[in-house]
C-alpha cells in the first residue's frame, strides 16, 4: 500500500497534517500530496487501476518477473535476506520466492498493517519454510530493520511497481542513499522502473476512458475532508493528466471548475476557476537517465530485464 513518498498514516497530529496541507496549497502551483490517495477506497481504486487495459505498468512488470525471476534468483544466490519496500499483497515477490534458494528471511515493509498481516498469513501458508519478519513502516522515512537479518549472507532490497517514479529527484536521491546504507557493500537493489515511451500510451494510462484514475485522484480530496475536516466540493474539480516534457514525467492534477473558497483548519483557501492542484509526479526514465541518477549515489546497474516492447525495466543495482 505504501506506493507513495511519505504517508498520511504516520503518527502525526491532526494539526501537523492540516499545516502540511495548507503549506502545499500555498505553493505555486498548489499541491495536494499523493499520500492522500491511499485511504481504504483509494487503495481499492488503485487495485482497479492496476487491472485496467490502459495501465500497462503492473501487468508488464509481472510479466517480466514471471519470465525472468529464475534468472534474478540465480544471480541473488542463497542465504539472502529479501527486504521488500511497499510490499502490499507481495504478488510480484512470489515469483522471486518461487525461485530463490534457501532465502534467509523475507522482510515485507508496508505502512498498511492490515494488508501486511494478510499478505504474511497467505505467504506463511504457501511458503511454510520461509522465515517472514514483517515491518509495519513508511519506507520513505527511516525505519528499523529486524535484527534477524544480521546473520544473512547479504541483503537484497526489492522495490517494484515503479513507485520510485513518484518521488521528486531530491527525494529519490535521498532514498537511494538510504537503501545503499542498508544493502552495504555486498547487497543489491532490485527495482522496477517505468521507461519513457509514446506519450499517447502514458496519457491513456493516467487518464483512462472509464474514469477510474479520475476517481482515484479526486478521492484524495474526500480523504482530506474526512480526516482533516476540510470542505472540498468534489464535483468542483476535474481530473487531468499532463506530460511535462522537460521533466520527463506525467503529472496528475485536479483542475478547479469554478472560483471557490475551501476551508481547512479555520482558514479559507481561494482556488480560482481553471487553477490546477498538482497531486502526483510520475517520472519516467530511460535506462541511461536512471543509470546516471544511480551513479550519483554510488550505484551501478549490473543486470537489466525488460518486456519485449521495452515499456518497463527491472534493474539490479549494486555499489
Ligand atoms: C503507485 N504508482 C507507481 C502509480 C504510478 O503509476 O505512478 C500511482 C498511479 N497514479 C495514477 N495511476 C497510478
Amino acid at each position: 500500500m505504501a506506493k507513495h513518498p511519505g504517508t498520511a498514516s504516520a503518527p502525526s497530529s491532526i494539526d501537523t497534517l492540516i499545516d502540511a496541507v495548507l503549506a502545499d496549497l500555498e505553493k505555486t502551483p498548489k499541491e495536494i500530496s499523493s499520500v492522500w490517495f491511499y485511504d481504504e477506497l483509494g487503495s481499492l481504486l488503485f487495485d482497479s487501476i492496476c487491472e485496467l487495459p490502459e495501465y500497462y505498468i503492473t501487468r508488464t512488470e509481472l510479466q517480466i518477473m514471471r519470465t525472468h525471476a529464475a534468472d534474478m534468483a540465480r544471480i541473488i544466490g542463497g542465504g539472502a535476506a529479501l527486504i521488500e519496500l511497499g510490499s502490499g499483497t507481495s504478488l510480484k515477490t512470489r515469483q522471486l520466492l518461487d525461485h530463490l534458494q534457501t532465502p534467509h528471511t523475507y522482510v515485507p515493509v508496508d505502512v498498511s498493517r492490515r494488508q501486511l498481516l494478510d499478505a504474511c498469513r497467505h505467504l506463511a501458508h504457501d511458503y511454510p519454510r520461509l522465515r517472514i519478519t514483517p515491518v509495519c513502516a513508511d519506507f520513505s522515512r527511516d525505519f528499523k530493520l529486524p535484527s534477524d537479518i544480521l546473520s544473512a549472507r547479504k541483503r537484497i532490497i526489492y522495490f517494484p511497481g515503479s513507485t520510485f517514479g513518484n518521488f521528486t529527484h531530491a527525494q529519490a536521491r535521498h532514498l537511494l542513499a538510504r537503501l545503499l546504507a542498508i544493502i552495504r557493500a555486498n547487497g543489491s537493489i532490485l527495482i522496477g522502473i517505468d521507461l519513457c515511451k509514446d506519450i499517447g500510451i502514458l496519457k491513456q494510462a493516467y487518464d483512462d476512458p472509464v474514469g477510474v484514475t479520475a476517481k482515484f485522484n479526486i478521492n484524495a480530496l474526500r480523504h482530506i475532508n474526512r480526516e482533516l475536516g476540510a470542505d472540498f466540493e468534489l464535483k468542483n474539480f476535474d481530473h487531468a493528466a499532463l506530460w511535462i516534457d522537460d521533466q520527463s514525467r506525467m503529472e496528475m492534477h485536479l483542475v478547479s471548475k469554478r472560483d471557490q473558497i475551501v476551508h481547512l483548519g479555520g482558514r479559507g483557501v481561494r482556488i480560482a476557476y481553471g487553477e490546477h492542484l498538482r497531486t502526483e509526479y510520475c517520472h519516467k526514465y530511460t535506462q541511461d537517465s536512471f543509470e546516471q541518477f544511480a551513479l550519483e549515489t554510488g550505484l551501478v546497474i549490473t543486470h537489466a530485464w525488460h518486456d519485449p516492447a521495452h515499456l518497463f525495466a527491472v534493474l539490479m543495482l549494486e555499489p
